[in-house]
């Protein structure tokens, strides 16, 4: 038991959402449709990092509405959200001082999508935390090579530390400027990434925050568990003794795509959620908003419906 957790442990279902350069493509990119998971799409269709790179320039969600996607969450009964700041394309979602590639520099200039979030939750009370990805595709110090997969990045000679550092310096923004209580970091898998530096990382956040809830892809997940487990698209069958979320997307897809309409019923979401937190864990559902910053109708209706039903449960 420790009171750190006691907030997350209560929280019991939070909202992700997964939104970056791709969702402007929902999943095709030059009539191309190849690939599960639209937010890979640069690595599904080999994009090279550069042609890819010019989606800043056309990054314009003039729609996206912080409020509303946290009184969403709301409505549905969630008590937290985790916003993608970085996925593996490495773009930022927040105005970075240490790369250009954020939205700062984008059509979108002067909002900052990661504040603006941040401050829809405190008003709602909803719990704000990060996503960040150990894999980055754009800053450079790694590379893909041919027939490993986009997933296997590998780290060019001498640019680790570089590399690390790039990542502490920007955790540290999410934690001094947006005050993020969670991050939740993916993509650990990397061979370069090893429990050594995760352990590491994992030390320099907690005395950044004292507070903070960090998940077990901060560091080869199987072995480090803290501060949680995070099974994907499925989840434990008995009761552990570690804290554990549960990570579900409403369709198939993470990121907006435009041909996934393999919806889940709000019933079969409900019976997740019940199963999930009467094992003892937490259940984070995604949504995945287009390249305007708009939330799929069906998304909003299914969450909605759910948010009905549980409400319906405490009377
Ligand atoms: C990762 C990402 O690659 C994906 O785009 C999405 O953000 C998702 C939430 O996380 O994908 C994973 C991560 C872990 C597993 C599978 C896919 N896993 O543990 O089986």
């Amino acid at each position: 038991f420790s009171k750190r957790m006691q907030w997350f442990t209560d929280a019991k279902y939070g909202m992700f959402v997964h939104f970056g350069l791709y969702s402007q493509l929902g999943g095709i990119y030059k009539g191309n449709d190849e690939g599960r998971y639209a937010e890979w799409i640069q690595g599904n269709q080999n994009i090279p990092s550069d042609e890819y790179a010019k989606l800043i320039d056309t990054w314009d969600p003039k729609d996206f509405d912080a409020d509303e996607i946290v009184k969403l969450a709301k409505a549905s009964g969630m008590k937290y959200l985790v916003i993608t700041t970085k996925h593996h394309e490495g773009f930022c979602l927040w105005d970075s001082e240490y790369t250009d590639f954020d939205i700062a520099n984008t059509p979108m200039k002067g909002r900052d999508l990661v504040q603006e979030l941040a401050d829809a939750c405190k008003k709602e009370g909803i719990v704000f935390g990060t996503y960040y990805s150990i894999t980055d595709w754009h800053q450079g110090a790694q590379y893909i090579e041919e027939g490993k997969g986009w997933g296997m990045t590998l780290m060019h000679e001498g640019r680790k530390q570089e590399y690390v550092t790039y990542m502490k310096n920007q955790i540290k923004e999410l934690i001094e400027k947006y005050d993020s209580n969670i991050i939740w970091f993916d993509a650990d898998w990397v061979d370069w990434w090893t429990l050594e530096d995760g352990k590491a990382l994992y030390q320099y956040i907690r005395e950044l925050k004292p507070s903070i809830i960090i998940n077990n892809r901060v560091a080869k997940r199987k072995i480090f568990k803290k501060d949680f487990g995070t099974p994907e698209q499925f989840h434990l069958e008995n009761k552990v003794d570690y804290y554990w979320e549960a990570c579900y997307t409403l369709n198939d897809s993470w990121g907006f795509k435009i041909k996934d309409t393999d919806w889940k019923t709000p019933e079969v979401v409900y019976e997740k959620l019940k199963d999930i937190n009467g094992k003892g864990g937490n259940f984070l559902l995604n949504i995945g908003p287009d390249g305007d910053g708009n939330v799929p109708e069906e998304s909003a209706k299914i969450l909605i419906e759910v948010g009905k039903m549980l409400a319906k449960e405490e009377k």
